[in-house]
């Protein structure tokens, strides 16, 4: 009941409720950048076995961030969340190179579950720009496969790629900026 005042008065005061999913494999940095953004600091992460929920307020947009746990066995329980999701957020880190590809899959994969066909704004946070051996956006665009359109499920929706790091908070807020204008327009 609480919850449902808090959205009427929201509504009344002219803000947008938006709800958002953050996903990526384990350790992409999820955690950090929700925390990030919901305290405006760093803090000491452990890996999240379930999910967090944060609403952060950003720019008049009320948002509702649910943070998955993106370890292996936690995967198949992501699609329990799509349903009425505004935005995907999906953050990758730019310093695993081993894992790109395993992280564009299942990028792709969320995109190609019928639950998320109403999702059509995606922001891609390639996280860990500050470490030294992180792959650049431009690099990361074709490693992740999204320069061409080919079956890219991307290509159909409204995309932004953003690096960024959690630590700093460089990025964090150009790429949330860019997600405001999607939502807005839709
Ligand atoms: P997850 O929620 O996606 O699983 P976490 O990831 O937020 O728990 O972060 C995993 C690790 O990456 C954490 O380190 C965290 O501090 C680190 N991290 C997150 N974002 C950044 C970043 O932008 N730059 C750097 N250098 N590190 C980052 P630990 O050591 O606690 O495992
Ligand atoms: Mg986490």
């Amino acid at each position: 009941m609480g919850q449902i005042i808090a959205r009427l008065a929201n509504i009344l005061n002219g803000l947008q409720e938006k709800r958002l999913l953050l996903l990526g494999l384990d350790a992409a940095g999820k955690t950090s950048l929700l925390y990030r953004l919901h305290l405006n600091e760093v803090v000491t992460t452990i890996p999240t076995i379930g999910f967090n929920v944060e609403r952060v307020e950003y720019n008049r947009m009320m948002m509702t961030i649910w943070d998955i746990g993106g370890q292996t066995k936690l995967r198949p329980l992501w699609h329990h969340y799509f349903i009425n999701t505004d935005a995907l957020i999906f953050v990758v880190d730019s310093n695993d190179h081993e894992r790109i590809e395993e992280a564009r899959d299942e990028l792709f994969h969320i995109l190609q579950d019928p639950n998320m066909d109403g999702c059509q704004t995606v922001l891609i946070l390639l996280n860990k720009q500050d470490l030294p051996g992180a792959i650049s956006p431009s690099a990361m665009r074709s490693k992740l496969g999204l320069d061409g359109a080919g079956r890219n499920p991307l290509m159909k929706r409204n995309w932004y790629m953003q690096g960024c790091c959690a630590v700093t908070g460089e990025g964090v807020y150009d790429g949330l900026d860019w997600l405001r204008g999607a939502l807005n327009k839709k």
